[in-house]
């Protein structure tokens, strides 16, 4: 019978048996008579030993890093060993060899970025490019649990649009059987009109396409979304407070989820149970720039601003001037020069941003006419508003984003699989 096949982290709870390891040889040592070799498989990493002698000593000596290797031999206590635990190879099987030198030693920390995503799949052997993933996968899950638990629908809406979304610029267009048609810059229109339908509550997580010019390190031309909208909300500072607590949900399951998190990304971001809520205005007096827009500049300062004098790495900015909101924002009833909206902003970068919604069929259309829009180009929509849409609101969290914060990386390239900007199309 051929020996159980094991993972490399489970070497230890079969010391005194004959094992199988699949894996890649991430280290070779020849010293003397005995070749030491690390084999990394999805688990980690277990020293493997072939001794002069042993009829696997000459294949253990000729193998190289990233060769992908089949080993038999016992596993065994070893004090010396790193987790305490080798195996005494007995017979090592070359499945197949890796050219020597690599594109990228991923083993290296400080590859330059472009090179590293050039050689994504390999920049993915090093543990600390898959966390990124790992973060992601628990972000999006610990999201989409917090969504559920409030009863909200999970939904999944069209990804190929005839209208532009979020207003005209920086769409992809298609052509769609000789038609014109868009790659979905937002779900908005559609978790809107999930409103019209009594569902009340919807979220989904999904692809957004934007043909944005930016090429600097918080951008993206596809990235995942999270939408949520819901019904009956009372203002934006309501809506605001689901974006706050899955913000809250993703990090702490980041945290959690990602091994060694302190050691390789440092401190957890702080979000107190009630952050700051502060509207544009007063946030630009608070770093000193009475009147400001609310730049990329200006949200790192409020970030910083609001550490020291609230001790939150998160902030609510409301209020945002009706010319730098889409069509769909509910207007200040007060001052309609602003808006019921607001934004999060983590560790100085906007991370997520929603409102509440016009519901009034004539406002509304009014109201795409002052951005410029034509309101038949939207009918499919607008027509909704016209039988029983109730008061409603809800926002996008940009996933990459948000991991790019949690984790406190640099590029918010590193926080997705194969990034697409206006240059890299491929891998
Ligand atoms: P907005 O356009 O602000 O709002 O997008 C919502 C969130 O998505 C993320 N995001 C991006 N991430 C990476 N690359 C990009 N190019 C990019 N653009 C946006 C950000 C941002 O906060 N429909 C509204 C949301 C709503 O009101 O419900 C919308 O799309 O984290």
């Amino acid at each position: 019978m051929r020996p159980r096949r094991i993972l490399a982290s489970e070497a230890a709870s079969y010391a005194g048996d004959r094992v199988r390891l699949k894996g890649w040889v991430s280290r070779v040592r020849v010293l003397g008579g005995i070749v030491f070799l690390e084999l990394r498989d999805r688990s980690g990493s277990v020293q493997v030993v072939a001794r002069k002698g042993s009829p696997c000593f000459n294949t253990a000596k000729k193998l190289g890093r990233d060769y992908v290797v089949a080993v038999e031999g016992e596993a065994r206590l070893e004090e010396r060993a790193p987790g305490r635990v080798e195996i005494v190879a007995a017979h090592i099987e070359v499945i197949n060899e890796a050219e020597k030198p690599l594109p990228l030693d991923y083993t290296r920390s400080g590859n330059p970025l472009n090179l590293r995503l050039d050689w994504r799949f390999l920049d993915l052997r090093n543990p600390r490019s898959q966390a990124a993933l790992k973060a992601l996968a628990e972000a999006a899950h610990a999201v989409r649990q917090y969504f559920r638990s409030q009863g909200f629908l999970e939904i999944f809406t069209p990804k190929i649009i005839g209208q532009a979304s979020e207003g005209g610029a920086d769409v992809f267009p298609l052509v769609y059987f000789g038609r014109e048609a868009f790659l979905a810059q937002s779900p908005q229109l559609y978790k809107q009109l999930m409103m019209a339908t009594g569902v009340e509550r919807v979220f989904e997580i999904g692809v957004a396409f934007r043909a944005e010019e930016h090429r600097g390190p918080r951008h993206l031309c596809e990235f995942r979304s999270i939408d949520y909208e819901l019904s009956f909300v009372e203002d934006h500072v309501e809506v605001a407070k689901y974006a706050v607590e899955a913000v809250r949900r993703a990090a702490e399951a980041v945290v959690r989820g990602v091994e060694g998190y302190n050691e390789v990304f440092g401190e957890p971001p702080r979000i107190p149970g009630s952050p700051p809520i502060l509207s544009v205005d007063e946030a630009c007096r608070l770093i000193g720039r009475p009147g400001c827009k609310m730049s990329a500049e200006e949200e790192e300062l409020l970030g910083k601003a609001v550490a020291k004098e609230y001790g939150s790495d998160l902030v609510v900015v409301t209020e945002y001037p009706w010319s730098d909101r889409p069509f769909y924002t509910m207007k200040h009833p007060e001052d309609p020069s602003k808006t019921r909206s607001f934004d999060i902003i983590l560790r100085g970068l906007e991370i997520a941003s929603g409102s509440q919604r016009e519901h009034r069929y004539e406002v509304l259309v009014q109201q795409l006419r002052e951005k410029g829009l034509d309101p038949s180009g939207f009918k499919f929509y607008l027509d909704h508003f016209k039988y029983g849409m109730p008061p409603h609101g809800g926002a996008g969290i940009g996933l990459e984003r948000l991991v790019k914060q949690i984790l406190g990386l640099r590029n918010i390239r590193e926080a997705v699989l194969a990034p697409r900007d206006p240059e890299r199309l491929a891998p």
